[in-house]
This record gives C-alpha cells, sequence and structure tokens, in this order.
C-alpha cells in the first residue's frame, strides 16, 4: 500500500499508538476520523495538536456508525475486546488491525519482530545498537514504551528509511495483525502473563501464535533452546529456526561455553566475548544477547563486530539498572519489575547478597512464589508501601522481614544502615508504584536519587 487517497481511517484511542497511526494514515493522504472515549487534560491536548494538523478528532466517545462506514479501522492496543466500542464493531462484523500492521505497509526495509513475556524492549534495542554498531542502517520502535523508543508508524515517516526496522510487539498488537511478515521474528520466551486482559493464558498464546500466521519458506525464527511453551507456539509453521541459549552439541546457533558467548551459524563456531566484559546485569540479559547477537549475525554482522557492540550495550533505566556503587554496596533500580515473575527473575539472575526493597500497591498475587530466590539471596527483606504487612505475613516467617510504612526515604535509609560491603540493594518491589508514586519511573527516579544522596 503507497498511498491512503480517497480511503476514510478510523483510529480508534487517542494515546501513544492512535496519535502515530493517524499521523502515518493522515501524510499518506487518508481522510481519518480518529475517537477516545476519553475527555482528560492529555486526550485533549493530544486532540488540539491533531487538529491543527488538519485531522478530524472527536473526544467522549466513538461515532460507530463512522467508523463502520471507514476502509480501514486501526485499534488502539490496549482496547479490551470487550470494550463497548469493539463490541459494537463486532457485532457490525468490521475487521479492524492494529497500528503496527497499518505501519508495516509502509516499510521499504527488511522486519524484524520480537515478541516473548520478558526482555522484548530489552532485546529489540539491543538488536537495533548491534546493528548500528556494525554500520547496518537500522530503527527500533513499536510496543516499547516509556519515551525509549517511537510507535511503528512513526517509523514509516523516517526521512530516511533504515534498512532494517526493528519492531517490539505485545500480544495486543499481534491480536490485530493480517499481513505482517517479519524477515526475522524473535521469541524471547513464554510464560503467563496480563490475565487480567485475557480470560486465561491459551487466549494470550493465541495471539503471540499471529506472529506466525504469515509465515514462509524465506522466514527465520529465533528461538530458546528448550522452550516447550514457545515449540508448540511455532509448530509446524514454515521458515529456518535458529535457537540461543542451549549448547554447541544440541544444535544451537548461539550459546554460552566456559564462561564465553558463541555463536555458530552455517557451521562456522566462533567465540564473541567473555561474559565478565559484557556490562548488563543478571543472567536474563545473558540471554537476551545472545537472541539479539544472534539476529544480528543473521542480519549480515561480524562476530567481532556484534562483541563491540554488546561491549558498549547499557542498560535500560528501572529494569537492573545500577545507580550508585560506594563501600563495595551496589545500589540496583528495577522498578519496572511491578509482579512476582519480574522480580523472581531479577533474583535468580543475582549471585551476591541483596538488601531487597518489596513492596507498593497491593495487587492480590501471592508473595509465596518469591521464598526460594529471597532464601537464596537475600539478607533482608524491607517491606513497605500499601502491601507491606500483607508481604511481612507471607514471607516474613521464613526470611528476615522488616516492616516499615510509606515513608520512601526512610525505607531506602534504612537499606542503606544494612548494607554491607558485597552487598546489592535492591528496589524490585513486585508490586505497581500508584500508593506512593504516580508511575514505576517516578518511584525508580526517586530511589535512584535517594541512592545517589546516601551512596
Ligand atoms: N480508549 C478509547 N476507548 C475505549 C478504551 C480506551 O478510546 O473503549 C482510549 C483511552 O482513553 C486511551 C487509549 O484508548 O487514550 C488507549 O491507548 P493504549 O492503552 O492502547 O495506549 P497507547 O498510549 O496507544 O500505547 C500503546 C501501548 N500500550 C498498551 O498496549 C497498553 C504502549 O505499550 C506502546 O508503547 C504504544 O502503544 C506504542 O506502540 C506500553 C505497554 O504497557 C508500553 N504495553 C504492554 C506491555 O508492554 O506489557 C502491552
Amino acid at each position: 500500500m503507497q498511498r491512503l487517497e480517497g480511503k476514510s481511517v478510523a483510529v480508534i484511542g487517542l494515546g501513544v499508538s492512535g496519535v502515530a497511526a493517524a499521523r502515518l494514515a493522515f501524510a499518506k493522504g487518508g481522510d481519518v476520523y480518529v475517537s477516545d472515549s476519553g475527555t482528560n487534560a492529555a486526550a485533549t491536548a493530544r486532540a488540539a495538536d491533531l487538529r491543527a494538523a488538519g485531522i478530524t478528532v472527536e473526544l467522549g466517545g466513538h461515532d460507530i456508525d463512522r467508523v463502520a462506514r471507514s476502509g480501514i479501522v486501526v485499534v488502539s492496543p490496549g482496547i479490551h475486546p470487550d470494550a463497548p466500542v469493539l463490541r459494537a464493531l463486532g457485532e457490525r462484523q468490521v475487521r479492524w488491525i492494529s497500528e503496527p500492521e497499518l505501519a508495516v505497509q509502509f516499510y521499504s526495509g527488511q522486519l524484524i519482530a520480537v515478541t516473548g513475556t520478558n526482555g522484548k524492549t530489552t532485546t529489540t534495542l539491543l538488536i537495533a545498537h548491534l546493528l548500528t554498531e556494525a554500520g547496518l542502517r537500522a530503527s527500533a520502535g513499536g510496543n516499547v514504551g516509556g519515551g525509549l523508543a517511537p510507535a511503528a508508524s512513526d517509523l514509516a515517516l523516517l526521512d530516511e528509511p533504515p534498512d532494517w526496522y526493528v519492531l517490539e510487539m505485545s500480544s495486543f498488537q499481534l491480536a490485530g495483525v493480517e499481513t505482517f511478515r517479519p524477515d526475522i521474528g524473535v521469541v524471547t520466551n513464554l510464560s503467563p502473563d496480563h490475565l487480567d486482559h485475557y480470560g486465561d493464558v491459551a487466549a494470550y498464546f493465541a495471539d503471540k501464535k499471529r506472529l506466525f500466521s504469515t509465515a514462509t519458506s524465506g522466514s527465520r525464527w529465533v528461538l530458546p533452546r528448550g522452550d516447550d511453551a514457545v515449540r508448540e507456539l511455532v509448530g509446524e509453521a514454515p521458515g529456518e529456526r535458529f535457537y540461543f541459549g542451549g549448547d554447541q552439541a544440541d544444535g544451537s546457533s548461539a550459546w554460552v561455553a566456559n564462561g564465553e558467548m558463541w555463536f555458530g551459524i552455517g557451521g562456522r563456531e566462533e567465540p564473541c566475548m567473555a561474559l565478565a566484559d559484557f556490562p548488563l546485569l543478571g543472567r536474563h540479559n545473558v540471554s537476551n544477547a545472545l537472541a539479539a547477537g544472534l539476529v544480528a549475525r543473521l542480519a549480515g554482522a561480524s562476530t567481532p563486530a556484534i562483541a563491540e557492540g554488546l561491549r558498549s550495550a547499557r542498560s535500560l533505566p528501572h529494569r537492573m539498572e545500577p545507580v550508585a556503587e560506594a563501600r563495595g554496596v551496589l545500589w540496583v533500580n528495577d522498578s519496572k519489575a511491578t509482579n512476582v515473575a519480574a522480580t523472581s527473575s531479577a533474583l535468580e539472575s543475582i549471585d551476591r547478597p541483596v538488601v531487597l526493597l518489596l513492596g507498593g500497591k497491593d495487587k492480590g498475587e501471592p508473595f509465596k512464589p518469591l521464598l526460594p530466590g529471597l532464601r537464596a539471596r537475600v539478607r533482608r527483606v524491607l517491606a513497605y508501601g500499601a502491601v507491606g504487612p500483607r508481604i511481612a505475613r507471607e514471607v516474613g516467617g521464613t526470611v528476615p522481614t522488616e516492616l516499615l510504612g510509606n515513608d520512601f526515604a526512610a525505607v531506602v535509609t534504612r537499606a542503606s544502615e544494612l548494607a554491607e560491603d558485597g552487598d546489592m540493594i535492591l528496589l524490585s518491589p513486585a508490586c505497581s508504584s500508584y500508593d506512593m508514586f504516580e508511575s514505576y519511573e517516578h518511584r525508580g527516579r526517586t530511589f535512584a536519587a535517594l541512592a545517589e544522596a546516601l551512596a
């Protein structure tokens, strides 16, 4: 699809993806109508910007008749399938697509798509970094969020189109793909998630599976070795499979042996770099690096260039991000860990004693699954915030735990008093932040500022 002249395009939702889709469709000549059920200040400001550009915007509801008459309907990923607007469209048998599905119609280079439950953002941005460092022209975007990379549609409007588009794809976005066909598709891993959106795990996996719906014999898939859920997801999809994380003997193309990362493609086995030289913290990031390096090899980057790129990789904000170090104590901000699985994975990947800040808003998740990680690595749990008393009840009998209140500065100060030479003070709270902060970013920034002051 090169132009949209004479086509009416309806965009549902005026968040980051709605704005990007509307701008792209308008730039390509479409007759664009955007609507959002909200009327808050952010929506009003976005509406004003789009209207100034000449786009029709409605706030406070959706004109279903108008949407149903549109040639193309783009739905924002966060809108639940049971939302009245999508039910109404469903009743009229109106087909809709997701924003990246619109975007890729206007891409001129090769597409790398990254999905999975954890590690998507790190892997996506690392792939783009490795390709760029190797002298290839690459741009990253998609679900990434947090201002770290643009929406998929924004990449279609770049003055200088890249040769490689690297898109992070959530299950919500994959739910609305039709022609979306990655040249290289990556699944980082798979475990239950988003159960507040999906009725069950099967529905979540079914959307992820759409990554493979347009596969051809020319498709290339980068997959974790030994992940049964991923193997089932890929099924018999056409295309060549490349595995990371196993070992040389099991046919993996990227693996760790004797403390080094290795790549082996086309019968050529090459050591890449010592794990000790890889700057990102945690074992899960080694897995992300193997996946990203393997994609870069497939895209034509040399192993030495990948080693250079991995050496200069930097952790993303709020994801196992070292924020201070003093007197042998490392302060790490993992505020993005807003559920128990994320905190478990953080604990699994650390090999030094931890003073752990655990707490926030109560989402109802049990904390018992944290016990193995807590027992193995945690010197003391500091339970704080609205959910603090429940944490103290559920883990306090097994692991040394102190119950603190809602004064975050006091919590961080207490962590500083408790930490000994060689320890890590880790904010990996397993809860959302809304009892005390505006967002996980706000919580992470506050922690980093306090850490810097105390260290
Ligand atoms: N809305 C309606 N009608 C409704 C319901 C909602 O108009 O019936 C409106 C809301 O008022 C709101 C908009 O729709 O204005 C919702 O937009 P959205 O929730 O889809 O959010 P966007 O700002 O468009 O951001 C989305 C992704 N958000 C979600 O999937 C929830 C962003 O991922 C992504 O970065 C962005 O598109 C660009 O691709 C964020 C995310 O949290 C980072 N993703 C989840 C995750 O990673 O776990 C999936």
